[in-house]
């Protein structure tokens, strides 16, 4: 079969080998023209990595199942691996846990650890969305050099525009149901929304140097702002 001037997507799928990847298969190639190839944003070697911001009760978690069954990205959720690290009473739990309790940011350290463990087994993935990391300036710089290491970086951060008022309600509201010890005391939230002030809106000054952030609405029904952050995503990728 011959792949030369070839502009539109060949009807048989043959695996063959480019720059090193195994099994890409000619529908992954729209185009190959002497040698260069443009890849189609569905195959196997493009990696779409996103970051979903905003303060805490702002939906990241809600809309990340939403956007990873969208774009089959593999989610990656720092709050999620440390109630994860605490149900298994693992050491690094018990240490997340005092932090967590008082509404503070967990060392810097441990959430790049498991951040980058996370990487590490997920080499297939073809990108990653980033729940609730990065969350310091020193966490957002780690990031990119892990990114830098798959030959890859983050693509565009989502930053949710949520009031404080509304946070404090959402999280309160939360905490009825959700056996969370952060989220049932007022006190609690207000440090957790006062730590995000201090030290992680400057994760989105970061990002704002290289262009990649996009303000989306965080208030209204969810499927609103769902739209709001897939209409951004599109236009990115
Ligand atoms: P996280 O688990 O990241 O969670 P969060 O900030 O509390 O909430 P999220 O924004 O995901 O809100 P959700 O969709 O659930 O952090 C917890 C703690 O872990 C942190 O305080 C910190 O101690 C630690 N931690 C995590 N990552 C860290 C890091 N990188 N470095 C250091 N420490 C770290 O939504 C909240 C509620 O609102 C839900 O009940 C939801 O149903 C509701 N809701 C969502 N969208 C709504 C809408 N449109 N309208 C009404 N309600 C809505």
């Amino acid at each position: 079969m011959c792949f030369c001037h070839c502009s539109s997507t060949p009807a048989i799928a043959v695996p063959v080998t480019l720059n090193g990847y195994n099994n890409v298969t000619v529908f992954d190639i729209v185009k190959f023209d002497y040698y260069i190839c443009y890849l189609h944003k569905d195959s196997i070697l493009y990696m779409f990595n996103l970051i979903l911001f905003g303060p805490p009760g702002s939906g990241k978690g809600t809309q990340s199942e939403k956007l990873i069954a969208r774009y089959g990205l593999k989610h990656l959720s720092t709050g999620d691996l440390l109630r994860h690290e605490i149900a298994s009473r693992t050491p690094l739990g018990q240490e997340a846990q005092r932090f967590m309790d008082k509404g503070q940011l967990v060392p810097d350290e441990v959430v790049i650890g498991m951040i980058s463990s996370a990487l590490e087994s997920n080499p297939g993935a073809r990108g990653f969305l980033f729940d609730g990391f990065p969350r310091t300036a020193a966490q957002a710089e780690a990031l990119d050099k892990l990114l830098e290491l798959k030959d890859t970086s983050i693509a565009v951060m989502l930053a949710l525009d949520v009031s404080e008022e509304e946070l404090v309600k959402r999280l309160l509201k939360r905490g009825e149901t959700s056996g969370r010890s952060d989220d049932t005391n007022e006190n609690v939230i207000r440090a957790r929304i006062t730590e995000y002030h201090n030290k992680t809106a400057a994760v989105a000054d970061y990002y704002t140097k290289f262009d990649k952030v996009v303000l989306v609405k965080g208030e209204g029904t969810i499927d609103d702002i769902f739209a709001g952050l897939c209409q951004a995503i599109d236009q990115r990728m």
